[in-house]
């Protein structure tokens, strides 16, 4: 029998500044303001863990990892054999936790301009920081857009931008500058790979749109895909992939996935080849959305 309760401490994020998610509070674990941004680390009654930045949710122990899946193995398995990968934020490590799970990588930078995510992440998110030892990995604490400007040509065969939402010191990673870079240091199957906030949310659809055109711009191929996540605002969330020239439908070959997945599938909670290509069909209003201007 579980013990009656008599009180419950909340937490809410809210969306578009109104309605939002509540989480029960056991515990704030930790609470700190960085050089960039408040990192707290609360402690739910039903979420596990959650990491916060400025009050937006970055993640939580129990929803996790769609997010990081989803943001890593589609572009990995449409290339089959990236060997060099840059993630831009992502500083829990989370992202580079699923990259790494592919033997075909070489090298990995993961360039986080805030080290207290890092340490936080490693104190109070063991599992989700779980490959930051690994040796292919390399950490920065440097800005990203400063890294991608100062970065030779042809050096990335994928990008993977894990930022925080298009406000503040985060917004030049939504922007035209950041991204030309980015088209620049991959090479020429290169793929660049972002999160790119709920299509549900309205205060982001103008600068979903620029993105969206921007990157029409600077890639000759320019996806959208979905996945959802419960602990995001509206709890749909969306992905964008950019490529040279790879299709992320028409060129996934779901046969060779499996056997790119098969060393590490019982680790995958969400990603397998038909999520691959169900997750680039979008709605209506999605589309819509998106249309190029
Ligand atoms: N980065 C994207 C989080 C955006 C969530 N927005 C919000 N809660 N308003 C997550 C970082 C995980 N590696």
């Amino acid at each position: 029998m579980s013990e009656q309760k008599y009180f419950q401490l909340q937490y809410t994020e809210l969306w578009e500044g109104k309605t939002g998610i509540t989480f029960g509070l056991n515990d704030i674990l930790f609470s700190r303001q960085s050089a960039y941004q408040k990192v707290q680390v609360l402690e739910t009654d039903a979420h596990g863990r959650v990491l916060t930045l400025d009050g937006l949710v970055m993640l939580t122990e129990r929803d996790e990892f769609v997010y990081h899946e989803m943001i890593s193995h589609p572009a990995l398995c449409l290339l089959k054999d990236a060997e060099r990968v840059l993630v831009v934020g992502g500083g829990d490590g989370g992202t580079v936790r699923e990259i790494l799970r592919h033997p075909s990588i070489k090298h990995v930078d993961l360039v986080e301009i805030d080290e207290m995510v890092i340490n936080t992440s490693r104190e109070f998110f063991p599992t989700v920081s779980s490959a930051f030892d690994d040796p292919r990995l390399n950490i920065r604490v440097q800005d990203g857009i400063a890294f991608v400007k100062a970065t030779e040509a042809a050096a990335y065969d994928l990008v993977i931008v894990d930022s925080t939402d298009p406000v503040g010191f985060a917004e030049g990673l939504f922007g035209e500058d950041f991204y030309r870079d980015c088209a620049r240091i991959l090479t020429d199957r290169g793929i660049l790979a972002a999160q790119t906030e709920s299509p549900f949310d309205r205060s982001f659809h103008g600068t979903l749109q620029d993105a969206h055109n921007l990157l029409n711009r600077l890639f000759p191929q320019v996806h959208m895909y979905l996945a959802s996540i419960p602990t995001y605002p509206f709890g749909t969330w969306s992905f964008t992939m950019a490529t040279k020239g790879l299709h992320p439908v028409d060129d996934f070959d779901p046969e060779a996935a499996r056997r790119l997945l098969a060393p590490f599938k019982d680790d995958l909670k969400y990603y397998n080849p038909e999520i691959h290509t169900a997750a680039f069909a979008l709605p209506n209003f999605v589309r819509k959305l998106i249309q190029t201007a």
